[in-house]
Parts: C-alpha cells; sequence; structure tokens
C-alpha cells in the first residue's frame, strides 16, 4: 500500500504544485522535471506532484527497469538536496509504493490528501475520483487498486508486467477517445461536498483542461482548480503565504 500522508500537515513556505508530467522516458520531459526541481531548489520550495508522473508505472519491478533510472535519480537527488517531494498518484501510475518511497526519499499520499497553506485548507488529488460520471471507469478503478494486483506486480516478472501494463495503457487511450466531454468533467458535487466541508482549495488535474473557478455559495464557495498538465508548456502553480501565482517553464526555456 502507498504510506499514507493523510491529515493536515500545516505547512508554511512555498509550495509548488504540477500535475500530469507524463515522464515517458524521454529527454524532454525529463529535463522539464530536472527544470522543476531546480526551480523549487531556488525557491526553498516543497514540490507537490498530483499523478500521471509517470505516463505508466507498472509496479516496484519497475525500479529495476533502466527507463526511468534518469528520473528516479533526479527524484532521488531533490530529496537529497533538500527539497520535499509529494506524488499523489494518478490512474496510470497508482502502482507507485513504499518501494518507491525508500528508493527516492518521495512520499507518497493516498487518494487524496490535505495540506494547511497561508491558512488555507488545500485538498490535494489527482482528479480521476472527480470523475464519478464514468462508471466504467471506477469500476475498472476498484478492481486495478485491489491489493491482488499490487500484489502481482510486485512479484511478476518485469517483461509480463511491462506487457500488462503497455496493454491496459492501450486500453485507456482506446476507451478515452470514445468518451465525450460531459463524462470526463469532473464531478461538481463532489467538489462542492468537500467545500461544504470547509476545504478552501481543492487542486487537482487528470483532466487535462485548465480551469480556475470560484464555486458559488451555494455550492460551497470555493476555489477550484484544475491545472493545465506540466507536460505541455511546464506549468506550476506557486503558493506563498496566501499568495497564489502560475508559471509555466517553457517560457524561462525560451527565454535562455
Ligand atoms: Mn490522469
Amino acid at each position: 500500500m502507498a504510506e499514507s500522508t493523510e491529515g493536515r500537515g500545516a505547512s508554511s513556505g512555498v509550495h509548488l504544485f504540477a500535475a500530469d508530467l507524463h515522464l515517458d522516458g524521454g529527454e524532454v520531459s525529463r529535463e522539464r522535471l530536472r527544470a522543476l526541481i531546480r526551480t523549487a531548489h531556488a525557491e526553498g520550495a516543497s514540490l507537490h506532484l498530483l499523478g500521471d508522473v509517470f505516463h505508466y508505472w507498472f509496479g516496484p519491478r519497475h525500479l529495476d527497469h533502466p527507463m526511468f533510472h534518469r528520473e528516479l535519480e533526479l527524484l532521488r537527488g531533490a530529496v537529497a538536496i533538500g527539497v520535499p517531494v509529494l506524488i499523489v498518484p494518478g490512474n496510470r501510475d497508482f502502482l507507485l509504493d513504499a518501494e518507491f518511497s525508500r528508493a527516492t526519499g518521495v512520499r507518497l499520499a493516498a487518494d487524496a490528501t490535505e495540506l494547511v497553506v497561508g491558512g488555507e485548507r488545500v485538498h490535494l488529488s489527482h482528479g480521476d475520483l472527480f470523475g464519478v460520471a464514468d462508471v466504467r471507469y471506477q469500476r475498472m478503478r476498484r478492481l486495478l487498486h485491489a491489493p491482488v494486483v499490487r500484489w502481482l506486480a510486485s512479484h511478476l516478472p518485469a517483461a509480463i508486467v511491462g506487457a500488462l501494463a503497455r496493454r491496459l495503457r492501450r486500453h485507456s487511450e482506446h476507451v478515452v477517445a470514445r468518451k465525450d466531454a460531459e463524462v470526463l468533467a469532473p464531478d461538481r458535487p463532489s467538489i462542492a461536498a468537500l467545500f461544504t466541508d470547509g476545504v478552501d482549495v481543492v487542486i487537482c488535474g487528470h483532466f487535462h483542461q485548465a480551469r480556475d473557478e470560484r464555486f458559488s455559495p451555494g455550492e460551497g464557495g470555493g476555489r477550484f482548480r484544475v491545472l493545465e498538465p506540466f507536460e505541455d508548456h511546464g506549468y506550476y502553480l506557486r503558493a506563498r503565504d496566501g499568495e497564489w501565482s502560475e508559471h509555466r517553464l517553457a517560457a524561462a526555456e525560451e527565454a535562455a
């Protein structure tokens, strides 16, 4: 099981949030991760990565596979120089587990976690849990999150699990292509319920369509942000003492 970091970590300082890095072993995504870590280090910030950090992750055996060795080295290096890194696993990397944490020093959250930033309660998740209208997906998600799947993933030979992961990915792309936007839209009542419960800000990724919306008082009155996928232009959200700002690493890369 993922190590839970549930509970309200009250934290001061600078926080950077990014989602959907979709690291694929290629240089472009890896260099962008490097730039994000460099930025976090320069700002003395903690880094919160909201899922689909890896385009696919087929369990602890992936640690031995050369595909992500340099990415893992970058994450390990970040933690080693004092950048706290938290990952909330997404639908593509839900098999990230305690072995990954031990190997990298990255903290893992469960499905969702909460953080207090500048006095505000911030709810962090990948976002796939908000796709409740998607009954088939949620059924598949429950199946994939069963302990037996984790057990299998840590005991099957890497080649077999790798082939399974690739097949799953093809399946998921095939299914997503047929879905209409309505089904893929985040479920408002689920988010409003969090606001009603006292959450001030809900941040997620997953939907691949950026959004920044203030809910009405009748819907709990919080702020709902879907982050632009980091993989597009290196987008990240920055919070410092209640001040929020949006950035893109690509602009800095182009200026360099
Ligand atoms: Mn996703």
